[in-house]
């Protein structure tokens, strides 16, 4: 085996090991309010690459963290970034019918339990942080410190912040700057609450946190112009057109302002100045470099 298939093993270990944290963090179903726990289960179990737990974990095992208080911190990321997903695909937004390979949750559960459901989530990702306090109550401090990163990079001046601007723009020509300020927020803001707070919960220094956030910060975009990327180098393939084709977007992206060869130009750029960023933080990183390359050059 090559190290390339014993890291895509490892992946697939790590990923199983994530969902088993997020079952342990649910709640039970119960009640007669348990058609929500339903569909909390039904969205966060729903597959997903589980990217921000893992990069979470990775960041923290990076510092040197132990112990079981980042677990709690990476079911309440998956819980938020799924919220994100199920209000985003509500009529009101982006009126998907599918996710993750099958129904959305509004399809399935009802408008109304939908946006309930995003809305329990959310509050339940608050719900389950506050265990690592009464869990781990030696780590009080880092545990503070990681709880107001999570709440403040999913926010109105993180991912809520972005999305914000994100609709108010539809369908008005925006430049670089607005985009980059939509990107940075919308995707980029959990990506770097995911890293930094696996650094902060492993204690690492003001310093490495910050530049912790600044690796983020290019994965991020990397990330979200690979999707922009592959929003239309898909849709085109299966609706077999020529690939240049944008016209499922009509919402301004990297792709659209800049083509598809410049976007391209500019995930490999910022990947490879993230991992060079990577490179100089202390500690045995050749997973995580692995993963960052894999996010970034994924395929779906
Ligand atoms: C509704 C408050 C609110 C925010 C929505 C995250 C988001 C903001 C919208 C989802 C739509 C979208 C394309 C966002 C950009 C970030 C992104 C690529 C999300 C998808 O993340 P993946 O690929 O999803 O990690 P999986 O399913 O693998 O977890």
């Amino acid at each position: 085996m090559n190290s390339r298939d014993s890291y895509a093993v490892l992946r697939e270990k790590k990923t199983a090991e994530i969902e088993a944290v997020l079952r342990n963090y649910l709640p039970q179903k119960e009640g007669c309010q348990k058609i929500i726990m339903e569909a909390m289960e039904y969205s966060l179990m729903a597959g997903g690459k589980r990217l921000r737990p893992m990069l979470m974990g990775e960041t923290y095992r990076l510092f040197g963290g132990e112990g079981k208080i980042i677990e709690p911190f990476m079911a309440a990321i998956e819980m938020i970034h799924t919220y994100s997903l199920v209000h985003d695909d509500l009529p009101a937004m982006d009126n998907d019918d599918y996710r993750r390979g099958r129904k959305t949750t509004h399809v399935v559960y009802g408008e109304d339990m939908g946006i309930l459901a995003g809305d329990a989530l959310l509050n339940y990702a608050f719900e389950t942080v506050s265990k690592a306090f009464e869990l781990y109550p030696e780590k009080s401090a880092a545990a503070g410190k990681a709880f107001g990163i999570l709440a403040r990079k999913a926010g109105i001046y993180g991912m809520i912040g972005g999305q914000v601007v994100d609709v108010k723009e539809t369908g008005h020509r925006i430049g670089k700057e607005i985009l980059d300020f939509i990107y940075d927020l919308k995707t980029g803001a959990l990506i770097e609450s995911a890293m930094m707070t696996g650094a902060v919960l492993a204690e690492a220094s003001d310093e490495d946190v910050r530049k912790v956030e600044q690796i983020a910060k290019k994965i991020g975009l990397a990330f979200q112009i690979q999707d922009d990327i592959l929003d239309v180098t898909s849709t085109a393939e299966v609706l077999g057109k020529p690939i240049h084709s944008d016209e499922k977007n009509e919402k301004t992206t990297y792709v659209t302002l800049l083509g598809i060869e410049e976007s391209e130009k500019i995930v490999e750029r910022e990947s490879e100045e993230a991992i060079a960023l990577l490179k100089s933080l202390p500690g045995e990183n050749d997973y995580l470099e692995w993963l960052v390359k894999e996010l970034i050059h994924r395929k779906k």
